[in-house]
């Protein structure tokens, strides 16, 4: 009963991270995502804080349904060496599975512990109409071992409905012919209910998502929504026939939470976990899904130790030579003292 309520109380979490190339339109997104402004965006040259806006931030965004945790992500250019930046979000996803890791092979678990990893990484690709950059492939092909990644096109209000038709198509096509496995809305045709199958292709044939921001409000029809004012007219944020801003909102908070968290765990991680502790195991080691992670864990313990062995042993055989060759080199100037002091003995002879 008592772990029950603790559940409630608990209640559902989720921890989403936005990447992509500067200005899409990421920070203003989680901000309307979270219908507050969640995130600051970068607002100052200062110096002293300069170091702290080019990492990550960690936000827990209140006053939401669900315990949601977001991590923002500074934009990247087109020029500049972004091999930092791409380490630094790889970093941050792989440091929770290890946090994972070791809190499962804890004997005694801390109450405190916090899981979070990251159940989906929404990339953010610019609304150029052309197709996918270079930049925009490698990250999200190095990315999505790793993490549920969602592309969608950032600050979709700059194409027409046609262009956008394209540039989505040109996008997927992309991404089929690189093999990046984002997150597909997967279902089984054999063996998921009709409506899961229906709603799954439907959310499928909307990748990547059209995606429209606004931190702020604009008057339809005499009520405030969510929005933004031009002088040709106003784009609302949650009109499905303006953007897919609403449908992506309702399939990670609602629909597809659950499956986006299963995945996480029983896939990536499980894939993270399995790559990491066979990590210099013999292939048939790895290969063998039957064992267990204690199994797994003691394995890899155990190669570990005898590695060390036998690191220790080529130690001890350096020394040895080591030795052998001084008592040699030592014998050998021996050897001339001795005959130099027999020639000495003869000259004085
Ligand atoms: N037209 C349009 N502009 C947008 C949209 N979303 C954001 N913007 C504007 O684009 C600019 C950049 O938005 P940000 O949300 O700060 O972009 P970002 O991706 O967080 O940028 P970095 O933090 O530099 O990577 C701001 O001026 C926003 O007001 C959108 O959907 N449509
Ligand atoms: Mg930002």
């Amino acid at each position: 009963m008592a772990t029950r309520r603790r559940a409630v109380k608990k209640g559902v979490t989720f921890c989403m991270m936005v990447v992509g190339a500067s200005g899409t339109g990421k920070t203003t997104f989680v901000n309307t995502l979270c219908e507050s402004a969640v995130i600051e965006h970068k607002i100052s040259n200062n110096a002293q804080t300069a170091h702290v806006e080019s990492g990550l931030q960690i936000k827990p965004a209140e006053g939401m349904r669900i315990g949601l945790t977001v991590v923002d992500t500074p934009g990247f250019g087109d020029s500049i060496d972004n091999e930092y930046m791409f380490n630094e979000i790889l970093g941050f996803l792989e440091r929770q599975y290890d946090d994972i890791l070791a809190e499962e092979s804890r004997i005694r678990r801390n109450p405190r512990f916090r899981d979070n990893r990251v159940h989906a990484l929404i990339y953010f690709i610019a609304p150029t109409g052309h197709s996918l950059r270079e930049i925009d492939i490698e990250l999200m092909k190095r990315l999505s071992p790793r993490v549920n990644v969602i592309p969608v096109i950032g600050k979709a209000d700059s194409l027409t409905p046609q262009e956008l038709a394209d540039f989505r198509k040109r996008i997927m096509e992309d991404i089929e012919y690189y093999g990046i496995p984002i997150y597909n809305f997967p279902f089984d045709p054999e063996e998921d209910h009709a409506d899961t199958i229906a709603e799954n292709s439907e959310l499928r044939s909307l990748l990547p998502f059209a995606i429209i921001g606004s931190e702020g409000k604009v008057s339809v029809n005499g009520e405030l929504v969510l929005g933004r004012e031009y002088p040709w007219g106003t784009v609302e944020v949650d009109n499905p026939r303006h953007c897919d801003f609403g449908r992506l909102k309702s399939a990670l908070f609602g629909t597809h939470l659950n499956d986006l968290k299963e995945i996480t765990h029983d896939f990536l991680y499980e894939n993270y976990r399995t790559e990491k502790l066979s990590r210099g195991m013999p292939a048939d080691y790895s290969a063998d899904a039957s064992i267990t992670n204690e199994e797994l864990v003691n394995q890899s313990a155990r190669l570990r130790e005898e590695q060390l062995q036998r690191e220790e042993e080529k130690l001890r055989e350096i020394e040895l030579r080591v030795q052998r060759e001084i008592l040699e080199k030592r014998q050998e100037l021996l050897a001339k003292e001795e005959s130099l002091r027999n020639m000495e003995a003869r000259l004085h002879a």
